[in-house]
């Protein structure tokens, strides 16, 4: 389990217990025989999951399971109610979806800063004797109890918010990538699998006032689907994106092997869901500030067959940034046809 970022937990919430009505009688010198005066019990305490943008993971639910909301107080005599319980309030980051572990239910999905819902409401209070006194029946010796608070298992899934997902094989440089484009600092390192959880990175685009959020995720690789590597479940922080960047390290391809990794990358997202390859799609082909025209493929080869596809590609530098404006412009470019309800893959070899 890595806990430093959890993405799935199942926790057990209880909201409070309703707080018990009273049986009581005035008692006042010279009045001898006082009506009832029992107070009603106190509402038990909600359980609440609110979304917080301060949050980025579930890792604070790594150990503490079980999470329960005050009780509420007893009604007393003299007419006093007991107090409320205090409700808990359980934070999460944005994105997180809640469902019911029991019966598979989705509760919600909390998209936004500050969105919050009960997932266990608190027992209601029951009422004070008073409330049973009739014309007949002056002296009722019956309250109510409190109801009992809401159990529940609740499974928390953390599909992260953002604009554009980085996919490709492990040390391609996506986390180089978006350190190039956002002020984002993931871990970057020469060996495969650095990055372990997905990194968010803003992308401003500050001469039109407008930004978008990059994620970065574990590298994929062939199987992935059967958890080789790092297996697919990752994809989950990219189900969100409206736009995907592939990121293929031009030095992974000798001149006399075949461009697969691109098609083998599609499989294991295929395999995730078929959906996401509905998405637009764009290339970056990295490291071009290494590459060796006699051993690897040209960059004209490489962005002839992808435009054979369909798909525009951008020759970039992510260490030394070269190609990156351009690739920027044409995220934007694409983007722009977001506004639109269809993307055909025209627009996007159009660009
Ligand atoms: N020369 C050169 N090296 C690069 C470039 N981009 C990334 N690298 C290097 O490639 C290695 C891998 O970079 P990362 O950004 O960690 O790659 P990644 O795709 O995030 O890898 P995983 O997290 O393992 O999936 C590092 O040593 C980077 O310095 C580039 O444009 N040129
Ligand atoms: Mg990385």
């Amino acid at each position: 389990m890595n806990v430093e970022f959890l993405d799935e937990v199942v926790i057990k919430v209880k909201s409070g217990d309703g707080g018990n009505g009273c049986i009581s009688f005035r008692r006042e010198k010279y009045i001898p025989k006082g009506g009832p005066d029992g107070g009603d019990g106190g509402k038990g305490g909600d359980i609440i999951v609110k979304a917080n943008s301060g949050i980025y993971s579930l890792a604070h639910f790594a150990f503490k399971k079980f999470f329960e909301a005050k009780r509420g107080a007893h009604g007393r005599g003299k007419n006093c109610s007991g107090k409320d319980g205090k409700s808990l309030i359980l934070e999460v980051p944005v994105g997180t979806v809640i469902k019911d572990e029991d019966t598979g239910e989705i509760i919600a999905d909390l998209t936004q800063d500050g969105q919050q819902i009960v997932v266990a409401k608190g027992g209601k209070g029951g009422r004070g004797n008073q409330h049973f006194a009739t014309a007949t029946y002056r002296t009722p010796r019956i309250a109510e109890p409190g109801k009992p608070g809401q159990e529940r298992r609740i499974r928390l899934i953390l599909k992260s918010i953002a604009d554009i997902g980085l996919i490709g094989f492990p040390n391609v440089g996506k986390s180089t990538l978006l350190a190039a484009m956002s002020r984002a600092k993931p871990k970057i390192a020469s060996y495969p699998f650095t990055t372990l959880h997905p990194n968010l990175g803003v992308l401003s685009f500050e001469d039109r006032n407008f930004s978008i959020i990059m994620a970065d995720i574990p590298g994929l690789i062939k199987g992935a689907h059967e958890g080789k590597g790092l297996g697919h479940r990752f994809l989950r922080h990219i189900e969100r994106t409206n736009l995907l960047l592939f990121v293929l390290d031009i030095t992974f391809v000798p001149k006399t092997y075949l461009v697969e990794d691109f098609e083998i990358i599609k499989e294991e997202i295929r395999k995730y869901n078929p959906a996401l390859l509905q998405k637009p799609l764009i290339i970056a082909i990295n490291k071009i500030d290494i590459y060796d025209t006699s051993v690897h493929r040209s960059i004209q080869q490489l962005q002839e067959y992808f435009n054979n596809k369909g798909l525009v590609s951008f020759p970039i530098s992510a260490k030394t940034g070269q190609g990156i404006k351009e690739l920027k412009e044409g995220i934007y470019k694409l983007w722009s046809f977001k506004k639109r309800s269809i993307i055909t893959e025209q627009d996007i070899s159009a660009q």
